[in-house]
């Protein structure tokens, strides 16, 4: 289910081509061809959606009687999400490893290959995110309210990740 989960993430954030698919504007894709791109059974997308720890997937059926998924977040490619500005809590947190943190002193956090920096409410799940690849992680706290206040936008997707464009070093303590 996992490698499931990894070939949906490449599919509809990263290389949906690869597959021969194309994401509509807002990342969408027919169910049916996801299947087909995938060679997978609509129990096997369900089982990853359903059970998937991040809810990283979201599936709706359109007006046209379509069921439609996308991922909630995360994208390389260039989708519009849709998102609306929301006003974030004064707090947020970035889990990372050691080695990138002289760095993120330096330039502050930048979103690299995805739309956005990905934010968490919580430090158990920022030091989630910053253990993924092995190695110390470090929680930076991130002055969200503040931010806000000086007219940086913050989203929240669906799944509940808080994402902005960048984290000016000034901002995190
Ligand atoms: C780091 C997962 C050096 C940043 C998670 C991070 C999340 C810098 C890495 C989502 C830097 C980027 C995103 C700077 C940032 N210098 N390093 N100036 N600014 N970095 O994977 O936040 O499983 O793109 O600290 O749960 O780790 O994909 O971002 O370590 O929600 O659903 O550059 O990915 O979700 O790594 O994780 P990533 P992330 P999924």
């Amino acid at each position: 289910m996992v490698k499931l989960s990894k070939r949906m993430s490449k599919a509809l954030r990263h290389d949906p081509g690869r597959v021969g698919l194309t994401l509509d504007p807002g990342g969408w894709v027919p169910v049916a061809d996801l299947l087909s791109a995938l060679g997978v059974d609509r129990g096997d997308i369900d089982a990853v959606v359903a059970g998937n720890d991040k809810q990283r997937f979201a599936i709706v059926r359109g007006p046209d009687g379509v069921e439609r998924i996308r991922a909630s977040q995360g994208h390389s490619v260039p989708v519009d999400l849709g998102l609306v500005p929301v006003e974030p809590p004064e707090r947020l947190y970035h889990g990372t490893n050691e080695a990138a943190v002289a760095s993120i002193r330096a330039t502050g956090l930048n979103r690299g290959g995805r739309h956005h920096v990905h934010l968490s409410t919580d430090e158990p799940t920022a030091r989630r995110v910053g253990g993924r690849r092995g190695g110390p992680v470090v929680i930076l706290e991130v002055e969200a309210g503040a931010m806000a206040r000086d007219g940086f936008e913050f989203y929240r997707s669906d799944n509940g990740v808080w994402l902005t464009a960048e984290v000016p070093t000034r901002y995190i303590s």
